[in-house]
């Protein structure tokens, strides 16, 4: 299998999972070295850009990929200070995948399963009053995003689900392979053991990660804010269960999947409670809090659940009873 941005939270995530059972070989693109946690568990680590063909090219010669984790992109916040930049990243970069992914298809004869996390982004609520009525947004509702990144991850889809079709009519002909293209659309994760960087949701892992380190947190969105999240377990869970799941299941390309989704002032009382002490205070970025306006409070996932099973172990309580503080306070004491 291929996974692009490996050295991200999701990569990280789903390497240390593939490490405890996996029989497949792992190759890794990243643009930069990964690091001693992951490294070991990894085939075969290539260092180098998702933009550069010539690296794509080497891996096709090289390796036989049935598997791809397009994780490689730029998150929401950081795509809207280098829109240009994002465009090339999150969209040429995955159109050079897909390209890629159908050639392997076509070369072994044998469909490419290809993994391709969207966002929440992907959805964009006029206003805070449309949000508030809307409720769990289904995944054909309010597709209208506003962000950089949302467009990317939008079209991508659509891509995505182009190359699919497109080489199902080609499948019919004996020896074709083709695109087998699977998309999960993630709330905000939240990792124990990685902070994210450059999105727009990471309100929630700094508040965390700062309280079990013992530093304050000026929280850049206000209280009431509310969208939803995911425990990176059940995130990776996510990915590897429609990643398996039969073709014949799936009735669409592109799922919801969240587990819950608390306002910024009930994660910081859960945060204040688990470490006592923590400072967390409130200095509203009206960039930032423009995009998680619009994204929707809560999104309907119950076609991933009938279709592929997918069901989160981590509820709100359970998630941080159970994964984060236990494991961020590991992860802090032994640092
Ligand atoms: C971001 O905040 O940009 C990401 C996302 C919700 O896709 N975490």
């Amino acid at each position: 299998m291929l996974i692009t941005g490996a050295g991200g939270e999701i990569g990280h995530g789903l390497i240390a999972r593939l490490a405890g059972g996996n029989n497949r070989r792992i190759v890794t693109l990243d643009v930069s070295p990964l690091d001693a946690s992951i490294a070991p568990q990894v085939d075969r680590e290539i260092t180098g850009s998702i933009l550069d063909k010539a690296i794509l090219e080497r891996v096709l010669a090289e390796f036989e990929i049935d598997l791809v984790f397009h994780l490689a992109a730029l998150l929401s916040t950081r795509s809207e200070f280098t829109p240009v930049t994002a465009h090339h990243v999150n969209v040429e970069g995955t159109l050079n995948l897909l390209e890629f992914a159908q050639h392997e298809a076509e070369s072994h004869g044998r469909p490419v399963v290809f993994m391709y996390p969207s966002s929440i982004a992907a959805y964009g609520m006029p206003d805070l009053d449309t949000k508030a009525r809307a409720g769990r947004v289904k995944e054909d509702e309010w597709t209208h995003p506003t962000t950089m990144y949302g467009c990317n991850k939008l079209y991508c889809e659509q891509l995505g689900t182009y190359y699919a079709r497109h080489y199902k009519q080609l499948a019919a002909e004996p020896a074709k392979g083709r695109v087998d293209f699977r998309c999960v659309r993630f709330p905000g994760l939240i990792s124990a053991l990685t902070v994210p960087s450059g999105g727009t949701s990471d309100y929630a892992p700094e508040m965390i990660h700062a309280a079990a380190k013992g530093e304050p947190y000026a929280c850049f969105v206000r209280p009431d804010t509310r969208i939803p999240f995911m425990a990176m377990p059940d995130g990776v869970d996510a990915l590897m269960a429609l990643a398996a799941a039969p073709r014949d299941a799936l009735t669409r390309t592109a799922y919801n999947v969240a587990a819950f989704n608390p306002s910024a002032e009930e994660i910081r009382d859960v945060v204040v409670t688990a470490f006592p002490g923590a400072r967390v205070t409130w200095d509203n970025d009206l960039k930032r809090q423009g995009i998680v306006d619009s994204w929707p409070a809560d999104v309907d996932d119950s076609a991933a659940r009938r279709d592929w099973g997918f069901a989160p172990r981590y509820d709100f309580r359970r998630a941080f009873t159970e994964y984060l503080i236990p494991t961020i306070r590991k992860r802090y004491a032994a640092a």
